[in-house]
């Protein structure tokens, strides 16, 4: 008799769970459909429904994906970071509105670890690129931070993907090269560019050492407005050369293009727009292209996998009492931190 009543409210339960999966279906197909014939209100709004921390939205988001993901992989994606203020926004406006006339369709995904910095980033990188986010051809929109399960990466990686899905085939991903953001974004691009500037003080300018390592191509911006800044933008460069040069070589790839030059300079962004194009061709053509890609999907899965398990380990039922408990020990030194995780762990099965 329990049982009876146990499988019945089991097959209720599945019952209701494959009508929900068939609707998310079928609303993820309908939303592809707008995508796919380039809607941008729909772009927008898949953006928002990946970013939304409601479960009900993420099976939608879930199967959304899906479909975008198959048959993605031909977009190329920058990874553009650099300290505040070095010229990130205006570099990308140059080169959006210069990758449009060689015929693609650029999105850009700003991401702001720290929007507190700016007080809404959206709002000025909107302006710092209005002619780009006027565009026809250009869909420019910040990226969340951090909200989503396996963070900015993930989290910038989906949104991407819709990017793609919603016809744009150069995604350029501004990120603060200061913080944590960058190294993940870094996970996530097919070439990665940074943008310095000169006289910032002891050499590296609080850039982390692996982004300096990381980086396919270096360009001190701000070489204009006279001879003195072309000079003060070359010594920094040697600068930066110099300190490269002590690191270890990448281990894939061609060495990283250094360069000084001006984001207000169409043509200069344009020529080293051409190199990045170029090398991007030559890894495609060699397959390196597609093996940097496989390593980034193994560090995806890896934060996932690290995200997830700490999601159900903080979910479980008996963590917040078996947590405090080892707190207080730990506070009066009868624990040590290694010794309270396993304990933690085993008490958690
Ligand atoms: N002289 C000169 N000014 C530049 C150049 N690039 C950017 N600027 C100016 O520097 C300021 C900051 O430029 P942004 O492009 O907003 O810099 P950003 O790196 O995107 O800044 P955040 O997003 O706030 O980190 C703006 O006033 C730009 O006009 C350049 O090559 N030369
Ligand atoms: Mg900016």
């Amino acid at each position: 008799m329990a049982n009876d009543l146990e499988n019945e409210a089991r097959q209720r339960a599945l019952a209701r769970i494959r009508e929900a999966r068939g609707q998310a279906s079928q609303d993820a197909d309908h939303r592809m459909g707008l995508l796919a014939a380039g809607d941008r209100t729909a772009l927008a709004r898949a953006i928002s429904l990946v970013e939304s921390a409601r479960p009900e939205d993420r099976a939608v988001a879930e199967a959304l994906l899906q479909r975008a993901a198959s048959g993605a992989g031909k977009a190329l994606r920058y990874g553009i970071t650099g300290v505040p203020g070095a010229g990130k926004s205006t570099w990308i406006e140059a080169a959006g509105l210069d990758l449009i006339q060689r015929g693609h369709r650029v999105a850009v995904l700003a991401v702001d670890p720290s929007s507190s910095r700016t007080g809404g980033s959206l709002l000025g990188d909107k302006t710092r690129m209005s002619a780009l986010a006027q565009h026809p051809q250009a869909f420019v929109r910040p990226s969340p931070s951090g909200q989503t399960l396996g963070g900015v990466a993930e989290a910038t990686a989906e949104t991407a993907l819709l990017c793609e899905a919603a016809g744009f085939d150069r995604i350029l991903i501004e990120t603060v090269g200061v913080g944590q953001s960058e190294t993940e974004v870094r996970r996530m691009t097919d070439v990665f560019l940074l943008l310095l500037i000169p006289g910032g003080g002891d050499g590296i300018q609080g850039i982390k050492r692996g982004i300096l390592e990381w980086a396919d191509a270096v360009w001190v911006n701000k070489a204009d407005g006279g001879p003195e800044r072309q000079e003060a933008a070359k010594s920094a460069l040697a600068i930066y050369q110099g300190a490269l040069s002590l690191l270890s070589a990448p281990a894939e790839g061609a060495p990283p293009l250094f360069g000084t030059g001006s984001a207000r300079d169409a043509a200069q962004v344009r020529g080293l727009v051409d190199q990045l194009e170029a090398r991007l061709q030559v890894a495609a053509e060699n397959g390196q292209l597609q093996a940097r890609r496989k390593h980034q999907m193994g560090a995806s899965l890896e934060a996932l996998l690290a995200a997830e398990s700490l999601r159900r380990v903080r979910n479980h039922p008996d963590f917040n009492a078996a947590w405090r408990r080892l707190q207080d020990e730990g506070q009066h030194g009868q624990i040590l931190p290694y010794e309270a995780v396993r304990r933690l762990l085993e008490g958690l099965n």
